[in-house]
């Protein structure tokens, strides 16, 4: 057994290996995992075992690769100030199962769509060779840690949960660590999913991770700072499907012509080879059903529909999930959408539909947060409106919430931003300090010159 400095001299060398070939292997390299390293006492000599998912042709090129990236790397590891001189590097290459945990992953589970999953990864997009390099570093960077914090953005929705537990499920079944954290609550409709409940919910998680997974957040402010990314996490991704992004991983995977995280989430689960069990497809499901609005908001592609498809031969019960979200509300949901129906006004001459909720609508109706959902819609039904405008005011009594949807006619999101918010062009939100009609008049100055003429 080696000394504990030895150790954690071999865990440096397997992460930071890892991430320079990931950085710098070529595209046509098969799928490179480093599984361990084990150095001399003397510092003098480190064996680094590797193993390839890809074939014969591959194996060689990735041989032939590590040969030749010896040198760089080996200067690229002076930096690390923690190691007094860099060992000479042996590659070896590592086909033994107990060592190799994707393989010995992949063993373990049938693959019960291996047909499918090559015209699954047929059909998705085709990713650019940045975006490809970025899914496979991820890949390799979900293989070569251990511990892993796993967020999303405040208030969590479908696509958050969804993502976050499918995520789990797969990191779980590698032997990882995994602490799935947010500061908002797991919204009721989910409870259904497994693990939904065990997702705490807190203002602060204390400890350290190899790597954090941050989803949907455009800034750590986003996520609440439940962990402070610098000292708790020593490498972090960053998962989005939204524009107005700021790049604050050391991985940023961010793709806006998905529709949703769980589609983005596909694309890693299919280049590592992972076949989804029932559970994390329907997680996925959640995330891709939610964030697309049934599959009818404009973030629809074809591509939503293959990712759909393929989760279903997966084990979704489609039924199951509509029942749970959106055929289920309580009395007191139902109550809250009669008052916010009730309060329904249409201005800029019919152009854009106005609900509001105030707080006594919340504690009156004994109704949550989470049973907004869906309100907002409401308000594109009447033929005139291409906004529908949806303000509720929050606990605290100084904010107001916004959420904004629309039909195609005017850009929300850029709107959102234009006052701190994010979104779709079709489907935005922020948060404003002020009282309810503080915040209406103010957004309604900025978005009416955006709207198309109305119909005379
Ligand atoms: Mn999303």
């Amino acid at each position: 057994m080696p000394g504990r400095r030895m150790q954690r001299i071999n865990v440096l060398l397997l992460r930071e290996i890892s991430n320079y070939v990931l950085e710098n292997q070529p595209p046509e390299t098969g799928l490179l995992t480093f599984t361990a390293v084990d150095t001399t006492a003397d510092l003098m000599e480190a064996k680094v075992f590797y193993s390839v998912m890809g074939n014969e042709a591959e194996r060689a090129r990735a041989a032939e690769q590590l040969d030749k990236m010896r040198w760089e790397l080996t200067r690229s590891m002076r930096r690390l100030e923690s190691l007094n001189r860099i060992p000479h590097f042996h590659f070896i290459f590592d086909d033994t199962p107990p060592r190799r945990a994707g393989a010995r992953f992949i063993e373990k589970t049938p693959q019960r769509h291996t047909a499918h999953d090559v015209c699954l990864m047929a059909s998705l997009p085709r990713l650019s060779p940045r975006v490809r390099r970025k899914v496979k570093q991820i890949v390799g960077v979900l293989r070569n840690n251990t511990s892993f914090f796993l967020t999303g953005h405040e208030r969590p929705d479908g696509d958050t949960v969804g993502s976050e537990l499918a995520l789990a499920s797969f990191l779980k079944s590698l032997g990882k660590k995994v602490t799935v954290a947010n500061i908002g609550p797991v919204p009721k409709m989910f409870h259904f999913l497994p693990g939904a409940r065990a997702v705490r919910s807190a203002p602060r998680i204390t400890g350290k991770f190899d790597v954090a997974v941050i989803f949907e957040c455009s800034g750590p402010d986003r996520m609440g700072n439940i962990i402070d990314l610098k000292s708790q996490a020593g490498l972090v991704i960053n998962v989005d499907h939204h524009i107005h992004h700021g790049l604050f991983g050391d991985i940023n995977l961010i793709d806006a012509g998905a529709s949703s995280n769980s589609e983005q989430l596909c694309q890693v689960f299919s280049m590592a080879g992972h076949s989804l069990t029932k559970n994390e497809a329907t997680a996925l499901y959640v995330g891709l059903v939610t964030d697309t609005g049934r599959f009818q908001q404009e973030n629809t592609r074809p591509q939503s529909h293959r990712v759909a498809a393929h989760l279903m031969e997966a084990g979704v019960d489609v039924a199951e999930v509509f029942r749970h979200i959106y055929a289920t509300r309580s009395p007191a949901a139902l109550r809250l959408m009669s008052r916010a129906l009730g309060s329904l006004r249409m201005v800029a001459e019919g152009r854009v539909s106005v609900l509001r909720l105030t707080r006594a609508d919340f504690t009156e109706t004994r109704a949550q947060e989470d049973d907004t959902e869906d309100i907002v819609n409401q308000g594109l039904l009447p033929p005139t409106a291409s906004v529908s405008f949806f303000l509720r005011e929050l606990d605290n009594g100084r904010e107001v919430k916004v959420s904004l949807r629309g039909k195609g006619r005017v850009d929300l999101c850029r709107l959102a931003v234009s006052f701190g918010g994010g979104g779709h062009k079709n489907a935005s939100g922020v948060t404003l300090e002020g009282t309810l009609d503080d915040v209406e008049a103010k957004i309604l100055k900025a978005l009416t010159p955006e709207l198309p003429p109305g119909e005379k």
